[in-house]
């Protein structure tokens, strides 16, 4: 790491930056920390060091336009008042409208949405598409909520949120939490108030006018990226190899989906209960059943296959996940923030695992990025990596403003296309700026430079 440049010290710079906006979010500086590090060789330029003090670049892209906070009240099935808190953090929009999901889950907090926002801008950056960055969602917690009572809130969140979003303003999508279900609520929701069929929201149901392709978008651009930077580092492709894969959600489910359609196996996944390792490959159609259909935890997939390994979460290593423990030649963590730890990292190294594609938001730790960098293997960042539920969901506001429907073939050939593109550009950029092979830094560089071009074209 560069400790001085322009005679300027960066961990003190850092830290002005740290009490600047994110002093108590551990999370937000934690990304902002590793975007900070990654683009000082862009300062060694002397003409690029002037440019971006005179207009003060890392202060306002560390800094949200604006957060909007607002309380959530609805009727519970028993008829009770529930009070929830609500937000959005609009945070950048020099590239286009605010774009990114709305999470729903008891962890929700300021600090967790201002770095999934600020990722948001950078891997939004990525894409080339016009889409700035964003964040939202609430503390509610959809585990045990019946159909109405998730209809009901949806409706109470919706009332506050419509005031400030609009489809060139502001377009949220789904994160955790928030699936089809709960789009098609809140979609409806802002049609009724506003009397407006409009792509306010993406990841809609289709009928609704959503892209056909976006529940995949997000696990089979991890895949495409992944196929891609295997082969630009010149490793064996993904076919007949064991991959693990952690979540089971929309992300890690059509992550699986894809793998299987390659010819891969993956072999694991998990929820916030425990683990499933079905050696075999595990069995997608009673995966579905139970996560997207019946909403249950997966210890109840054993009852379909005893031959598999249930692990509840009390047995995973001490500070570490029992899926990084399975051996394997790539893995996909598609859980949550920071489920990958330096354990972990150790783990799959020591076990010749020869890459990790980040499908959730910055699912490693400082610490294990910075280990596994250091090795052989692969290392696909989540920006990157996981940008294509994004990009789709700017296909889906193309077709939304042009009262058009595209195809599955026509989607999936544009989200292939992105995701190449996307890889391609970081590798490419990462070479340009002498850390070939760190698709880390790459991603921050080339993301960076896109942003940070169109806010030295502002007005102040
Ligand atoms: P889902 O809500 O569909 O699934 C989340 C999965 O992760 C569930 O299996 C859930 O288990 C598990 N999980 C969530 N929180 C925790 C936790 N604290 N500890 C352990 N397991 C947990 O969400 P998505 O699949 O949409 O999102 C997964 C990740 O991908 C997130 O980081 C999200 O930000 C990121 N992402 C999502 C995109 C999208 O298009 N949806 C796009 C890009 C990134 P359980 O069911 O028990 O709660
Ligand atoms: O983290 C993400 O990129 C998402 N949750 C998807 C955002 C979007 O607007 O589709």
């Amino acid at each position: 790491m560069l400790e001085s440049i322009h005679n300027i010290d960066v961990k003190a710079e850092i830290a002005k930056l740290k009490n600047l906006n994110c002093a108590e979010d551990d999370v937000f500086f934690q990304a902002m920390e590793e975007v900070l590090l990654s683009i000082l060789p862009l300062f060694e330029s002397d003409e690029f060091y002037t440019k971006m003090k005179s207009h003060s670049i890392l202060k306002r892209l560390v800094t949200p336009d604006r957060i909007i906070k607002f309380k959530v009240t609805w009727f519970d099935d028993n008829q009770n008042v529930q009070v929830n808190m609500g937000y959005r953090v609009q945070f950048n929009n020099s590239l286009g409208p605010y774009k990114g999901g709305l999470r729903f889950h008891p962890t929700v907090n300021e600090g967790i949405l201002k770095f999934l926002g600020f990722e948001q801008i950078l891997k939004n950056a990525l894409t080339g598409l016009p889409i700035g960055g964003g964040k939202g969602g609430s503390n509610f917690d959809p585990r045990g909520k019946s159909d109405f009572e998730i209809m009901k809130f949806c409706t109470a969140f919706m009332k506050e949120l419509s005031k400030y979003i609009g489809p060139r303003i502001d377009v949220p999508a789904g994160d955790i939490g928030v699936g089809g279900r709960e789009i098609g609520y809140l979609f409806s929701e802002y049609k009724k108030m506003t009397s407006s069929f409009e792509g306010v929201l993406t990841g809609k149901p289709s009928f609704f006018g959503g892209s056909v392709m976006r529940p995949e978008a997000t696990g089979y651009g991890v895949i495409y990226f992944t196929r891609r930077m295997l082969e630009l580092e010149g490793k064996e492709s993904l076919e007949g190899k064991i991959c693990t894969v952690s979540g089971a959600g929309n992300v890690a489910l059509h992550a699986i989906e894809k793998l299987q359609q390659l010819g891969a196996i993956p072999v694991t996944c998990s929820d916030s209960r425990g683990t499933i390792y079905d050696a075999r490959g595990v069995d997608l159609p009673l995966l579905k059943e139970l996560k997207l259909q019946k909403r249950v935890s997966l210890e109840v997939y054993k009852e379909e296959h005893p031959e598999a390994e249930y692990i509840p979460v009390s047995q995973y290593p001490k500070e570490g996940h029992a899926v990084w423990t399975i051996p394997c030649y790539a893995a996909f963590p598609c859980a949550t923030q920071n489920e990958l730890t330096l354990l972990d990292a150790n783990t799959l190294i020591d076990n010749g695992c020869h890459s990790v594609s980040e499908g959730a938001n910055m699912p490693s730790t400082a610490e294990a990025v910075h280990t596994m960098l250091k090795s052989d293997m692969c290392l696909a960042p989540a920006k990157a990596a996981n940008a294509g539920g994004v990009a789709t969901s700017s296909f889906e506001m193309s077709q939304n403003a042009s009262m058009s429907k595209w195809t599955r073939d026509e989607v999936d050939a544009k989200l292939e296309a992105v995701m190449i593109d996307i890889c391609e550009n970081v590798s490419a950029t990462a070479k340009e700026y002498g850390v070939e092979g760190n698709y880390v830094d790459g991603a921050n560089i080339a993301g960076f430079k896109r942003v940070s071009e169109a806010m030295m074209a502002e007005t102040i």
